[in-house]
């Protein structure tokens, strides 16, 4: 049994996502971050870091986006969402995984959370940085889908395209949103039709950003 410690449209997105594509009986627990959910005692037993996402397996608390995604994966082959060891797609899934929880996903963090990483009063200047490092990244990943292939690996979604679909999402109201691009344009146009991701907007109540 699977429970997903969750806020609308925070990190947690694309693990509901998936739970969701997956079609596997879970539970939600909302949590507040306004109100600091998140830095409860009672939840930072189950998450030091004091952040969303957790995902209870089984009684046991496990974190990291990027981390939950492959570990979902695994846990249902038949779904196809990660190349197995040995496959040969399976570098490019790693490479690609890494690259948006290591390289893409903490620069989000400085955007959104500038004066954590700068300082109280420097945090336009953290949000600079942030924007020039995630447009950069944004004029990489449009050069990777410049090619003919639908998804990140090819022709099928896999746990690749939840993450960075999701980051895409992150932009929509920064200056240069991620669809700015061209190909990231037709590719987020692509993801936007996937039934799970228009079920997941409407389970955790978003209206932005799916219908555009
Ligand atoms: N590396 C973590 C980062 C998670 C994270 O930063 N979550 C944000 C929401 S998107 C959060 O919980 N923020 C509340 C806080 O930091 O207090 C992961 O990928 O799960």
């Amino acid at each position: 049994m699977y429970t997903l410690y969750y806020a609308p449209g925070a990190a947690s997105l694309a693990v509901h996502w998936m739970l969701i594509e997956l079609g596997v009986p879970f539970e939600l627990v909302k949590l507040d971050l306004d109100a600091k959910a998140q830095k409860q005692p009672s939840y930072l037993k189950l998450n030091p870091s004091g952040v969303v996402p957790t995902l209870v397996i089984d009684g046991k608390p496990y974190a990291e986006t990027a981390a939950l995604l492959m570990l979902l994966a695994e846990r249902h082959p038949e779904k196809h969402l990660a190349p197995a060891p040995g496959d040969a797609a399976r570098g490019e899934f790693l490479q690609w995984m890494f690259y948006f929880a290591n390289t893409m996903q903490p620069t989000y963090r400085l955007w959104f959370y500038g004066d954590e990483a700068a300082g109280p009063g420097n945090e336009e200047a953290a949000k600079a940085q942030a924007r020039a490092r995630i447009e950069a990244a944004w004029a990489l990943v449009d050069d990777k889908l410049s090619g003919r292939q639908k998804y990140f690996l090819g022709e099928k979604p896999s746990a690749v395209d939840f993450l960075a679909t999701m980051l895409a999402r992150w932009s929509r109201n920064m200056p240069k949103p991620a669809q700015t691009w061209p190909h990231v344009g037709a590719y987020v146009a692509r993801m936007k039709k996937m039934p799970s991701l228009i079920e997941v907007h409407k389970r955790e109540g978003l209206t932005e950003w799916i219908g555009q």
